[in-house]
């Protein structure tokens, strides 16, 4: 993978940086919790906000990352975006779950990846509420480091029917696109156990990888919401899939416990016909 003078392309080396960065980025984004709604914006509705710790977390995000490689690219969900001469581009979402984060709701994490020639070779959530820190590397596993516990490797829970699976979701912030999904969830919830809706594509990921629920799907996130959440489910063997057996990502990510990953993938793909 590491074509010459990019030795240290290595996932954990760029695990590393991440982890570090992301830090950094969570220490700014709790302190700046108290004052949330000072600051606040909208982008595609009036319910898709962002504050000025968002900004000021991607910004800290951008620095040290390109600070410390300044020949990668980046792609960041409040404006950064640059292209590198590296093959290692950095897709960070600096609050994800920024709605929680305004309204004090638990839930709510800084996300970098690191993607090498175009692949999340690494990635890093971190739970700003809880201190929950999810990181993976590509063939490296999925890794859980709660404050005070030891690490602990992430595997995916085993349900053994469709009925008895735990799903989580989420909700765009367009009022057409809400009543489309309300109308898909409608239909999803008496095929399955129960739905949870926490308000982070990122922490929805690593919860599958936790095997806190047992699968998740969203459509229409964005890279930033899902490039380091997916690695983590994947690496903890979830199956990471959009529809009909089309790269997970955009328009759709599911992500499943590989006991009913066949089935719940039909039954999302027939629920979006
Ligand atoms: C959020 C996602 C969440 C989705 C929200 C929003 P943000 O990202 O993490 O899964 O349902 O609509 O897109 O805007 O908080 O970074």
């Amino acid at each position: 993978m590491n074509a010459p003078g990019r030795a240290d392309d290595t996932p954990s080396q760029l695990l590393a940086l991440a982890v570090a960065a992301a830090r950094e980025a969570a220490d700014l984004v709790a302190r700046g919790r108290d004052g949330a709604g000072e600051h606040v914006g909208t982008k595609s509705s009036p319910v898709d906000v962002v504050t000025a710790v968002d900004a000021a977390s991607e910004a800290l995000l951008v620095d040290r990352l390109l600070g410390a490689r300044p020949d990668d690219g980046v792609l960041g969900e409040e404006g950064a975006s640059r292209e590198g001469t590296s093959g290692v581009r950095w897709v960070v979402d600096p609050i994800d779950g920024t709605v929680n984060f305004l309204y004090g709701v638990p839930a709510y994490a800084v996300s970098v990846a690191a993607e090498v020639d175009g692949v999340v070779r690494a990635g890093v959530v971190l739970d700003v509420a809880t201190g929950e820190l999810f990181t993976a590397t590509s063939g490296g596993g999925a890794w859980l480091t709660a404050p005070g516990r030891p690490e602990l490797r992430l595997a995916v829970s085993g349900p053994s029917s469709l009925e008895l699976t735990l799903v989580a979701t989420g909700f765009g912030y367009r009022a057409e696109q809400r009543a489309a999904q309300g109308q898909v969830v409608a239909r999803l919830l008496p095929r399955v156990r129960d739905i949870r809706r926490f308000g982070s594509a990122a922490l929805d990921l690593c919860a599958v990888a936790a095997g806190r629920v047992d699968a998740y799907y969203e459509l229409g996130l964005n890279p930033w919401d899902h490039a380091a959440g997916a690695l983590v489910a994947a690496e903890a063997g979830a199956v990471v899939s959009g529809l009909g057996g089309a790269a997970p990502g955009e328009p759709m990510m599911i992500a499943a416990a590989p006991t009913v990953a066949a089935e719940f993938l039909d039954l999302v793909e027939e629920l979006h016909r």
